[in-house]
């Protein structure tokens, strides 16, 4: 049995491993955050590293799991190191030292909200998901989710990120403290707005004058997060401990490239992550705006139009002519002649990357892990480029055929009992297992009003093309994309 990777066994790791370099005895936690996936430990921890090995010994990390156990459970014993493997041209293993403690919340509730109001904690990053935000689609704080009705009963026990950073918050207010910089990491449009919102919305139920206070002092900037990190596996572990000659129960995995762009507000301080690579001041919006539209976008239409095609990964679907045709279109006709580009980004070249980050085949990107949680990714991703278009008068054909593929893949799941990991999982059921007919499934998924706005499902141009293409794609999903790029 190999030994396992800790503060220990360190220094015994071979020369084809980075290590910290750095004494984590020394390090202060100055950042908490909420929800350590795979993404977070891969980009923002890995910033953060960097940082440290500059000395900046005040930001070492305090990460937070709201849901499960599993991060706590398996870092645990390794000291919270845990190993970085770049899957690219030039791969690479890093030990990750920036993460120096580790808290379940549902477990000790109030140990999170006792770390959230350190004093020498300045800083809350959050990757918790588009549902984690509990939003309606308004982008407002959802009173009816149980989760958020459950918080405000219990303010001092919460469940949701919500709910904890109100508690931190009131804490720190009550104590005199000044509060803490917000930064969400997560791919919604407006991250930092709509987190503000939603935790003043939430706070003004609970204690009004803290709901002004979190309003005039807290900093919650608009960030732009991009780096593939497909979820750690079974496949990946075994190649991690290959690598290292050392167990590591929970390494993670990225592609080389990694980006973070912040808006810079006047008087907000945070890590002095621009040291680092992080871009400060950038026309965020804009960015966040071709990063959605364009990779997540694209990621999503590839995801449901290569797995009812059966192809397993981003590479494996693009190696098929008539995606990447489908790709290639869908992004020339329809979603670039959208955008507004940031000064200085030139659409093509940027699109043109990331078709080639697309095509990394060191990485096994599951479509299937993209496709998690599409009812929140869609409108995001897709509808709002959709509905631009309608306005434009530009083709929205082949954002449609990726609206079809999802209805499709969701029957093709449902009837052939394979797992969905979405937050209206039942609603799906529902439609599939009670509307027999293909059209009345199609209206009954486009009257999801937590997906579909009600402007678009009143277009009957939609309403048209999206059953088309449902009823051709059950058909036969690859002839319907020749027809598409034929057209
Ligand atoms: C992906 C993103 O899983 C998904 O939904 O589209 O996680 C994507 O890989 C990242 O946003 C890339 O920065």
């Amino acid at each position: 049995m190999k030994n396992q990777l800790c503060n220990d066994t360190i220094s015994n790791l071979g020369d084809n491993v980075q290590l910290p370099g750095y004494d984590r005895s020394k390090l202060e936690v100055g950042i908490v955050h909420l929800g350590p996936g795979a993404f977070h430990r891969a980009h923002q921890a890995v910033y953060t590293d960097d940082l440290l090995r500059l000395n900046y010994k005040n930001w070492g990390i305090c990460a937070v799991s709201l849901n499960s156990s599993r991060f706590r459970d398996n870092v645990k014993r390794q000291d919270n190191l845990y190993t970085l493997a770049i899957r690219d041209i030039d791969p690479k293993l890093r030990i990750i030292g920036s993460i120096i403690d580790v808290l379940f919340a549902p477990a000790s509730p109030e140990a999170v909200i006792s770390r959230l109001s350190e004093s020498n904690v300045k800083v809350v990053t959050l990757t918790i998901t588009e549902k984690g935000y509990c939003l309606l689609p308004n982008n407002r704080l959802d009173f009816e989710n149980s989760d958020v009705k459950f918080d405000l009963e219990h303010p001092d026990t919460p469940k949701t990120a919500i709910g904890y950073l109100s508690a931190g918050l009131r804490k720190r207010y009550r104590e005199n403290l000044d509060p803490f910089v917000l930064v969400s990491c997560d791919n919604l449009m407006d991250n930092g707005v709509v987190l503000k919102q939603a935790v003043v919305d939430f706070s003004s139920e609970i204690d009004q004058d803290l709901a002004s206070w979190i309003s005039y002092n807290v900093f919650s900037p608009r960030t732009m997060v991009d780096s593939i990190t497909p979820t750690t596996n079974q496949a990946l572990i075994k190649s991690v401990e290959n690598g290292l000659g050392f167990v590591d129960k929970w390494p993670v995995q990225r592609e080389n490239f990694s980006q973070w762009i912040f808006e810079d507000v006047p008087g907000m301080v945070l890590p002095p992550w621009d040291s680092v690579g992080a871009i400060f001041g950038a026309d965020v919006k804009k960015y966040e705006s071709c990063k959605l539209k364009i990779l997540n976008g694209l990621h999503s239409s590839i995801a449901f139009v290569g797995l009812i095609s059966g192809f397993e990964t981003v590479a494996e679907a693009l190696e098929n002519k008539l995606i990447s045709d489908y790709v290639q279109k869908l992004l020339d006709f329809e979603i670039i002649p959208s955008l507004t580009a940031p000064e200085g980004l030139d659409v093509q070249t940027y699109s043109t990357a990331i078709l080639q980050r697309f095509k990394n085949t060191q990485i096994h990107h599951f479509l299937s892990q993209i496709a998690w949680d599409s009812s929140k990714k869609i409108p995001v991703r897709i509808l709002d480029t959709l509905q631009d278009n309608y306005r434009l008068e530009n083709p929205c054909d082949g954002l449609c055929l990726a609206i079809s593929s999802w209805m499709v893949l969701i029957e093709l799941m449902i009837s052939s009992d394979v797992p969905i990991v979405d937050p209206i999982v039942d609603e799906l059921k529902d439609i599939i297992l009670t509307t027999p007919q293909n059209r009345e499934q199609v209206d009954a998924f486009l009257a999801l009003e937590q997906v579909f706005p009600k402007d678009l499902v009143d277009n009957s141009s939609f309403r048209r093309t999206v059953i088309r293409y449902f009823l051709e794609l059950k058909e036969d999903p690859l002839s319907t994309l020749k027809k598409y790029n034929c057209t």
